[in-house]
């Protein structure tokens, strides 16, 4: 049976539109899954929406529709976009799908007929916009710690979760399972949380004449699920009805534990604390990792509508390309640290390391082979000459591209790092063997050369994939080979080999400059 690899985003709520913030989860998400289909795996790669709560009920009623006509306007602008970022989910999940709904309401029996819900009355500091509850303490001044708004004083019953009680068996698991929560700093965060504060329980129920836009308690009509209990079950609920295969589901063979959940470090808490302890519950297993990815500014600044700060992913698109944006957000940070997101710092990658280094080399190697040899390249050449240095530095750098901790610590910029070694090595090799020279005096070094060029464009072409999907394709087709992804299915794994050989003659074709220089207008010049 094929190995399986099941990736998931957070849900995003409905109600806001998308950001470079979102679009970043989904790109990483959309690299795993990539890069686990061509090593040949099976892979479930979710996304989706969080539509119930408050935000949705009063966005809808402002806009005098229901709330869930506004959801079913608003989840467009997240479908739209994820269309035009090239991600290849698996499904979307929405919070009101009939099948979601049924089976939150089922794992809250369950919890509820083991004991492990309790109603209580119960008082406390709320944010409404946030939909949190806050203690005396945390709150400041009378406001929201969080988002720095009023708190309003509640007195109510409830329904909790009874989640301290798991709060040793959690901090022993974290420890037991380094990977369970990365990166490090992360993990140690989360750590040193359950180790110097007393787990509370956790508020899993609003009142429906306060918040009618949820999911009903199935043990009482008077009550709606929070939010949060609600958006957690959907990488479970997914694996019942959204995966490929769901009658297989039925009896019993899950998708379920997840390889990876991806999120912010926003929403750690959430999903190392409350997520790990309601599947412990459960007595279903934990998921193999939560990853905690930064955070991106805009000069320094939260994004916000308020401060009408927020980079629209589709207008970077329009601008610059999207394998572009997909190589900077992954390029120019490390995944899990943060990053201050500029347009100047995407158009000097996009001149240097897109234009000049890769499509320089792309186009300067095929205007050679069409001049040298009408596009043909002798793929039967074998060198045992002093190039096999050359094959042995693309060797090394491509053996790093695919290191197992790199992929299981999600380092992409690492990754790419080395994808550009083997570029930088192609271009060096190419200044140091003057072909233009072997042209007049050496044609069958020369063949050798082109080979060699040809097949680090390959293996390049193949490892930039995952991040880069159009272009990865369009630099295949312009080596002559077929289709990047049937073949690399077909030929994996001998495929990713430096000694990997079509079995068809190759012809390499001209096409447009993969990536053309950003020219910027200097402003100073403007005014004169
Ligand atoms: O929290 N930088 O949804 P959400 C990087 N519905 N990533 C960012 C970002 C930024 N500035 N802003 C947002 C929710 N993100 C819940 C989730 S899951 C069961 C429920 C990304 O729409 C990042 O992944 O506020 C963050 O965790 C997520 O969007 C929050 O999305």
């Amino acid at each position: 049976m094929k190995q399986r690899f099941y990736v998931t985003t957070p849900i995003y709520y409905v109600n806001d539109s998308p950001h470079i913030g979102h679009a970043y989860t989904t790109i990483a998400a959309d690299i795993l899954s990539r890069y686990n289909r061509l090593q040949g795996k099976e892979v479930f790669f979710l996304t989706g929406t969080d539509e119930h709560g408050q935000k949705v009920e009063k966005a809808a009623a402002e806009k005098k529709r229901t709330p869930k006509e506004h959801a079913d306007i608003m989840v467009d602008n997240f479908r739209n976009l994820w269309k035009r970022l090239n991600i290849s989910n698996d499904a979307f999940i929405r919070t009101t799908d009939d099948a979601h709904i049924k089976s939150v309401q089922g794992l809250l029996q369950m919890l509820w007929d083991r004991g492990e819900i309790e109603k209580r009355e119960y008082s406390g500091w709320y944010c409404t916009p946030d939909e949190r509850f806050w203690t005396e303490k945390d709150i400041v001044e009378g406001n929201c710690p969080d988002c720095g708004r009023p708190v309003d004083r509640i007195h109510e019953e409830n329904y909790f979760f009874l989640m301290s009680k798991y709060q040793e068996r959690l901090i022993k698991y974290i420890e037991e399972n380094p990977a369970y929560i990365l990166p490090d700093t992360r993990r140690n965060e989360v750590l040193g949380f359950l180790r110097n504060n007393t787990l509370g329980d956790l508020c899993i129920s609003r009142p429906k004449n306060r918040l009618s836009w949820g999911i009903p308690l199935p043990f009482d009509e008077n009550f709606v699920t929070y939010v949060w209990f609600d958006a957690l079950v959907n990488y479970f609920s997914a694996t019942r009805y959204l995966v490929p295969h769901p009658e297989n589901a039925k009896l019993g063979d899950f998708w379920w534990p997840a390889n990876h959940h991806l999120v912010g470090k926003d929403i750690l808490t959430t999903h190392a604390v409350y997520w790990s302890t309601m599947l412990m519950a459960l007595n279903l297993p934990l998921p193999k990792n939560i990853f905690a990815h930064g955070w991106w500014t805009v000069h320094g600044k939260k994004m916000s509508k308020s401060l009408g700060n927020m980079v629209d992913p589709n207008a970077m698109v329009e601008k610059y390309g999207v394998d572009a944006l997909r190589y900077f957000l992954f390029r120019e940070v490390p995944f899990g640290l943060d990053g201050d997101f500029s347009e100047q710092a995407l158009i000097n990658r996009i001149n240097t390391d897109l234009a000049n280094d890769l499509g320089n080399l792309v186009s300067r190697f095929i205007a050679m082979a069409e001049k040298y040899f009408g596009g043909a390249i002798d793929i039967e050449r074998i060198d045992a000459g002093a190039s096999r240095e050359f094959e042995e530095q693309c060797a090394y750098a491509h053996m790093n591209v695919h290191r197992k901790e790199y992929w299981s610590h999600l380092q992409f910029s690492l990754m790419l790092e080395n994808i550009w070694a083997i570029i930088g090595e192609a271009n060096n090799y190419i200044a140091r063997k003057e072909p233009w020279k072997l042209a007049k005096e050496n044609t069958d070094q020369l063949k050798i050369v082109m080979f060699n060029i040809w097949n680090a464009l390959r293996i390049t072409a193949l490892s930039l994939y995952p991040f880069m999907p159009d272009t990865a394709g369009k630099i295949w087709i312009q080596l002559g080979l077929k289709s990047l992804v049937d073949e690399a299915k077909q030929y994996s794994p001998e495929i990713f080999e430096w000694d990997w050989k079509p079995s068809y003659e190759i012809k390499v074709s001209k096409a447009e400059h993969l990536f053309p220089r950003i020219e910027i207008k200097d402003k100073n010049k403007d005014r004169g």
